[in-house]
């Protein structure tokens, strides 16, 4: 198969990256860190011996997600797999405190972004009768949180839109899945804290929270089942974590 990972520098994304490499399928992987992305590429394909090919853009802008997939060399065309991860939270305020700035970051990449590679993914897959498109979601669009507002806005979207996609691809035979984790070791709250390791370390201590490859791995459960079976929604968690900010810490 070929599947594109979108935000498969870091995290859930690079996770899901090593799993498929391992299972030999050929990858598109997508990020800002040009760096990171080049590298990571080279190690995958030393290591598995499959192709691999980097797509390095800022998924907000509109005009470089249509060009990069139009663009993209007949071999990479026919892309079976669209996992839609790339997504951010920034900041942690209240509603009234809120920067503008955080909520338009959250709202362009985890939303508007997502609907961009989706628009220039979906009809190639529609024209070939297959595909999948799985979209990480999250707790945080299933139950709000203090805080958590637009954030929370952006993953109920993904909710509402993972239903509408299903319901508008299913006369095409294409799979529409949402995996919604809970609290996941990544670089997810060094970003929303900016940098700030010291605030974000305390999002995971006192408990176990889940990896990157626990998602990954269900992602790929997901992927590999037989062609008429369909997850829908999967909300996995921590087991020391009930709803969003409601952990059991020792
Ligand atoms: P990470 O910060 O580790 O990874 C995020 C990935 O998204 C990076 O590869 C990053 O790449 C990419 N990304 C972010 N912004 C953009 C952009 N504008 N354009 C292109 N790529 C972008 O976090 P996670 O792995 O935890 O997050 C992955 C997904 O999982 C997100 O959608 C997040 O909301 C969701 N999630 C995370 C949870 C958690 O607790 N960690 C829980 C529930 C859901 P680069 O910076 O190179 O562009
Ligand atoms: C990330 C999970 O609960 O920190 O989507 O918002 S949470």
């Amino acid at each position: 198969m070929i599947i594109l990972i979108t935000g498969a520098t870091s995290g859930i994304g690079r996770a899901a990256a090593e799993i498929f490499a391992g299972q030999k399928h050929d990858l598109i992987l997508t990020g800002r860190r040009e760096d990171r992305l080049s590298d990571f590429t080279n190690q995958l394909k030393n290591k598995f011996q499959i192709e691999i090919l980097p797509l390095c853009f800022d998924i907000r802008n509109r005009e470089a997600v249509k060009t990069a997939i139009e663009q993209l060399p007949e071999r990479w065309k026919s892309i079976d797999v669209l996992l839609n991860n790339a997504g951010l939270a920034a900041g942690l305020d209240f509603i009234q405190e809120g920067s503008i700035d955080d909520w338009d970051q959250m709202i362009d990449t985890n939303l508007k972004g997502l609907l961009y590679i989706t628009r220039a993914v979906s009809p190639g897959m529609a024209a070939r009768k297959k595909g999948h498109i799985i979209n990480i979601g999250s707790i945080a669009g299933k139950l709000v949180y203090p805080k958590g507002n637009v954030y929370c806005a952006t993953k109920f979207a993904v909710d509402a839109l993972t239903q509408g996609m299903r319901i508008d691809l299913l006369e095409h035979g294409i799979k529409v899945s949402q995996v919604c984790p809970g609290a996941v070791e990544t670089e997810f709250s060094d970003v929303r804290f900016k940098g700030d390791k010291a605030l974000a370390d305390t999002v995971y201590s006192g408990y176990q929270p889940l990896s990157a490859y626990d998602i990954a791995n269900a992602v790929s459960w997901i992927v590999n089942l037989p062609q008429h079976v369909n997850i829908n929604d999967l909300t996995i968690m921590p087991v020391a974590q009930a709803a969003p900010a409601y952990h059991y810490k020792k």
